[in-house]
């Protein structure tokens, strides 16, 4: 067998070869999907508890999103925001009626969600709330996870996601997480928004203190300050809500989506708020090639008609009870705390019995896929379509590993 053929029949070695190592995934090589399940090229079986950090809240290849795919497939699938598409308008009218807003600006990825959150920020600071020119300021929290651009890495306080990749966009402030006169004191004259996720995934599933979100809201209120919430991971049901902030009953001045609005099928990101901030984007002061193409907003469309009913965030949160309740009866003695919100459950193993990564692979030759998050989180984001028959094989699987651990 000549080399290239070798290399042709082992996906793993190809893409460790070829592609760049700026991920370091378990040695599982995927090859399909349905529902909570994805079969690898060996052909076992896996439950995907990770669910793409929630961008496959409805499962791999869902009936409905799948058949809505197909159906925009045969008729239009990118215009660019050059012409208008018959889709886009029902899509924003949609999603901002679900999120009791005005207006919504479609992108691609969180991140671009984010940046694009940033600018209509900064927007607003100068032309509304008059902060003097280039002083706009925006608060953020220590270990927050908003995406990898140059700008939004310039404020993480992740070192392995930012060093080497200065120099750092200026104009952010970086506060505790949950703590609330951190937030007042940075609130000032020059202050556009505090950007926040109203739990934070990427650190560990961490929930602030109650009332924190709504305290934090009157406080931007009262210093008229944008409230942007990041729910692109918490978002869509993930929490037993429609929104992580709906716990609260806070409602943001500008929200942001992604991942799972995408259905697990295409990128799509949105930033949702009102008109006295979005309605200040002109031509050509913001856009993208692909945001707001007909082929994602309709499946995005698809995704919020699965959301209408609440069935799914109701599974989300009678699920995630018992996800909870299982690991604390069986009180695993290398388990040090456990955060849940719905089906969103980060699991602290200790120190002195393994780390994250090790839990992980023996998860998975349990048969379970996930990922840790920090060095000692175990991070389960099982589908929302979730069945308890299926809840039921995973926490046997987990508690069988935890408990060995
Ligand atoms: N905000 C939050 C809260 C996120 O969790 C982003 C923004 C950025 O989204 P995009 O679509 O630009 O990745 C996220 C992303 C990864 C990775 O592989 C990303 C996330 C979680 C885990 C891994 O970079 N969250």
């Amino acid at each position: 067998m000549t080399r290239s053929l070798t290399q042709a029949s082992d996906p793993a070695r190809l893409e460790d070869e070829y592609g760049v190592h700026n991920y370091h995934p378990l040695p599982v090589v995927i090859s399909r999907g349905q529902g909570s399940w994805v079969e690898d090229v060996e052909g076992r079986r896996y439950f995907d508890a990770l669910s793409a950090y929630s961008a496959l809240n409805f499962g791999h290849r869902h009936p409905r999103l799948v058949a809505a795919a197909r159906r925009q497939l045969d008729r239009l699938t990118l215009t660019s925001r050059a012409f208008q598409n018959d889709r886009l308008g029902e899509f924003c009218r949609r999603l901002a009626a679900v999120c009791s807003a005005d207006r919504v600006l479609p992108m691609n990825t969180g991140a671009e969600a984010v940046e694009t959150a940033i600018k209509a920020a900064r927007k607003w600071g100068y032309e509304v709330k008059g902060v003097r020119p280039g002083r706009a300021k925006i608060v953020v929290c220590h270990g927050n996870f908003h995406g990898r651009t140059t700008t939004i890495v310039s404020f993480s306080d992740d070192q392995v996601a930012r060093s080497s990749f200065g120099p750092y966009t200026p104009g952010f402030e970086s506060i505790p997480f949950g703590d609330l006169s951190a937030l007042e004191a940075a609130l000032d004259d020059d202050t556009a928004a505090f950007l926040v996720e109203p739990i934070q995934g990427e650190a560990g599933v961490v929930v602030p203190p109650r009332g924190y979100l709504s305290e934090a809201r009157a406080l931007c209120e009262a210093a008229n300050v944008l409230l942007v919430a990041d729910e692109i991971q918490s978002g869509l049901g993930r929490t037993g809500r429609m929104f992580a902030c709906d716990h609260e009953n806070v409602h943001p001045d500008l929200l942001l989506l992604g991942k799972a609005l995408g259905g697990g099928i295409v990128p799509i990101s949105a930033v949702v708020g009102s008109d006295e901030v979005l309605g200040l984007f002109k031509p050509g002061q913001h856009g993208s090639t692909f945001g707001g193409n007909p082929f994602a907003c309709a499946i995005a469309l698809e995704v919020l008609n699965l959301l209408a009913d609440k069935t799914l965030e109701r599974n989300a949160a009678e699920l995630g009870s018992r996800f909870l309740d299982s690991l604390r009866t069986a009180s695993h003695p290398a388990v040090r705390a456990i955060r849940q919100r719905g089906l969103w459950i980060g699991v602290d193993v200790a120190a002195e019995a393994t780390t994250a990564r090790q839990a992980c692979e023996r998860l998975f030759a349990a048969g379970v896929l996930t990922k840790e998050t920090q060095e000692h989180t175990i991070r389960f984001a099982p589908p929302l379509t979730t069945t308890s028959d299926e809840l039921d094989w995973l926490l046997e699987r987990v508690n069988l590993i935890l408990g060995d651990l």
